[in-house]
């Protein structure tokens, strides 16, 4: 399979009635039950608080889900998603089991609750339920808050199976992630991908942080990146998330295998762990795509603002993300993430349209060449007004058409996680 060309020449921006039509946005990478914990890790647990100390806090929250809750968050964020833009989510799910580890009667329970999310709220979901092994490169086991994410190989194909029976008319796919090379030692990670169908999608953390970098050097004597190059057929199914750390060789090696890297602005700067180069790999001709990972900015224009910032600060330039065929950055960067959509979801989303509203003041006297530069550049306010997801209108007037169901159900649920936390 090759990647699909970046679509710089397709129209990006149409007039409508009253608004300015685009495309809907993927959302590429969400864990959504850290929807729950957007802004409570913000208090200081250690002088040292890194990605790592936040994973503590995070793991607390993680243990606390069941299946009901697990819908009612999920049910919340993906209404906020589709409120703000995104018309399909990847979501990177590993809470797979009870809390002490043990199998729910029903193995896909968890996964259910996402997928029944998905379909109440109607956005797009590729489902990727999430292998998880190990605690560590060195293949220690997984520990006590990790015992809920784990699987061997073949409880994880049965799975995959029993949720593929579920696939349907294009709102609903299943994939496969790997959690990270950390989590995944090398024979399952080859196991697995022998056992996928031919068209799979494969999702992978990768790179994040400094720490799994040298934890890779030291026990593969290779950069976690460079392993997976010369240890799996890296291609345009693959999405690497994050890939933060890369050298020259890698990143050319991401952007020639046609590969999708997710990048995750806003939560890579909530954790720490350091600016994609994004610069660089634009100019190697990669493919890319947005996440809202752990959810504290449910925002297209956040993420894709970010992005371009994070270059700007770093390079002391102005308008990084453009090409020579598209001189608006707003542009280039709605069509660099439209063009990986197909790749890295599996769905062809020619029908999700988004409406942006001329009423808006951002959108004063604009012109089709400027709303994309004026929308993901202009304040705060939301600009979406309507939103359609395979010609079903989920968003209008702003508002997702079940807001008022969710909203009570996603309050109660929160009150529940947080009570004697
Ligand atoms: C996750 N999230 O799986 O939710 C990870 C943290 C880990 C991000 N890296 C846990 N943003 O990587 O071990
Ligand atoms: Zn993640």
């Amino acid at each position: 399979m090759t990647a699909r060309p970046a679509r710089d020449d397709a129209v990006l921006v149409q007039q409508v009635d009253g608004g300015w039509r685009l495309p809907g946005i993927a959302n590429l990478h969400s864990h959504a039950f850290q929807r729950a914990m957007a802004g409570l890790a913000e208090r200081q647990t250690h002088p040292e608080d890194s990605f790592w100390t936040w994973r503590d806090t995070m793991y607390r929250m993680a243990a606390r889900f069941d299946p009901d809750t697990l819908h009612a968050v999920a049910s919340q964020l993906y209404v906020e998603m589709l409120e703000a833009g995104y018309t399909t989510v990847c979501e990177f799910h590993y809470l797979h089991h009870a809390p002490d580890g043990r199998a729910y009667d029903d193995p896909a329970a968890m996964s259910r609750a996402l997928v029944q999310a998905a379909r109440d709220t109607g956005i797009r979901l590729l489902l990727l339920p999430v292998l998880y092994m190990t605690g560590g490169f060195d293949g220690r086991p997984l520990g006590e808050r990790q015992k809920r994410f784990g699987h061997g190989v073949d409880t994880y194909l049965r799975l995959l199976d029993a949720l593929r029976a579920e696939e349907e008319d294009g709102m609903l796919r299943i994939g496969c992630a790997l959690h990270s090379l950390r989590a995944v030692p090398a024979d399952a990670m080859r196991a697995v991908l022998a056992a996928l169908p031919a068209d799979a999608r494969i999702h992978i953390h990768v790179a994040e942080q400094v720490g799994e970098v040298q934890d890779c050097l030291a026990m593969r004597d290779l950069r976690p990146v460079e392993w997976l190059l010369q240890n799996a057929a890296v291609d345009a199914r693959w999405t690497l998330v994050h890939a933060t750390h890369l050298d020259d060789r890698e990143l050319a090696g991401i952007a020639a295998s046609g590969a999708t890297v997710a990048i995750c602005p806003t939560t890579e700067a909530n954790l720490g762990d350091g600016l994609f180069r994004f610069g660089d790999y634009l100019a190697a001709g990669g493919a890319w795509g947005i996440g809202s990972d752990s959810h504290i900015s449910v925002s297209p224009v956040e993420e894709l603002r970010w992005l371009e910032y994070g270059q700007r600060l770093l390079r002391q330039r102005r308008n990084i993300a453009v090409s020579a065929a598209t001189p608006s950055v707003g542009e280039a960067l709605l069509h660099g993430a439209l063009a990986s959509a197909s790749n890295a979801t599996g769905f062809a989303v020619e029908d999700d349209a988004i409406v942006l509203d001329a009423g808006s003041p951002l959108l004063a006297g604009a012109g089709a060449a400027d709303v994309a530069d004026r929308w993901i550049f202009s304040g705060n306010r939301p600009a979406v007004r309507e939103v359609r997801v395979g010609g079903r209108r989920v968003v209008a007037d702003g508002m997702h058409v079940a807001r008022d169901l969710v909203l009570p159900r996603y309050r109660e649920a929160v009150g529940r996680l947080l009570q004697g936390a």
